[in-house]
């Protein structure tokens, strides 16, 4: 059984004032500043809470509340998928996106485009345990990232046709995981070379011949 926190309210002088939260020798959380409506979960049934503030300048402090709280364990079966990348963008999430992924998860989402063409995945948000929890893009036997921690904005595309995620998390602290989308792209530049012949303008004795245009798409 663990334990469930809720920060309802918080505001403390920033970057002198901290609560931390602190869980099997891990923290949990450090928070400096104003932040409302947050959730930390341990799996632990024990945890240790510690607020200091320095010698100046105090804030109304914080207000939060603890349940138990029984981890459920999400297996390869109840999330992750296999879809067809088109050109229209589509939504990929960490389980239970925007609130906390479970502990213990482990999600494979298998993305395919057409023969000749390519996946692209934009990964808008993403937020992990650093160094527990990770999602891992892999495509043509190669591993493209291996992401853990706090990102945001950042574009993969597959080598060949199939772009592999596999998201797995430890067994315990949590945070809100990843929010992406995926759309096909073009294997490679498309060049259309376009030649024109233009005749003589005969009122300014203007000549263009053999004009080439590039065009990349
Ligand atoms: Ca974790």
């Amino acid at each position: 059984m663990g334990i469930k926190f809720n920060l309802h309210t918080f505001e403390t002088e920033r970057n002198f004032d901290y609560l931390t939260i602190s869980s099997d020798g891990r923290q949990l959380a450090r928070l400096s500043g104003a932040y409302s409506n947050r959730t930390y979960i341990s799996s632990e049934n024990s945890v240790i809470i510690r607020f200091t503030s320095d010698r100046s300048v105090t804030k109304s402090g914080f207000n939060l509340t603890f349940v138990e709280y029984m981890a459920v364990v999400t297996t390869a079966s109840s999330c992750g998928f296999n879809a067809v990348a088109t050109s229209t963008s589509q939504p990929i999430t960490s389980p239970g996106y925007p609130n906390n992924y479970p502990n213990n998860a482990d999600c494979t989402w298998t993305i395919t485009a057409s023969d000749g063409m390519r996946v692209q995945l934009n990964l808008i948000r993403f937020v992990t345990e650093s160094s527990y929890d990770y999602l891992t893009i892999s495509s043509d036997g190669t591993q493209l990232a291996r992401n853990s921690g706090i990102y945001s904005n950042r574009i993969y595309t597959s080598i060949g046709n199939i772009l592999t995620l596999r998201f797995t998390s430890d067994r315990s602290v949590t945070r809100t995981g990843f929010n992406a989308t995926f759309v096909v792209c073009h294997d490679k530049w498309v060049i259309i070379i376009l030649i024109m012949y233009c005749r003589s303008l005969s009122h300014n004795n203007t000549r263009i011949n053999n004009t080439s245009i590039i065009l990349w798409i």
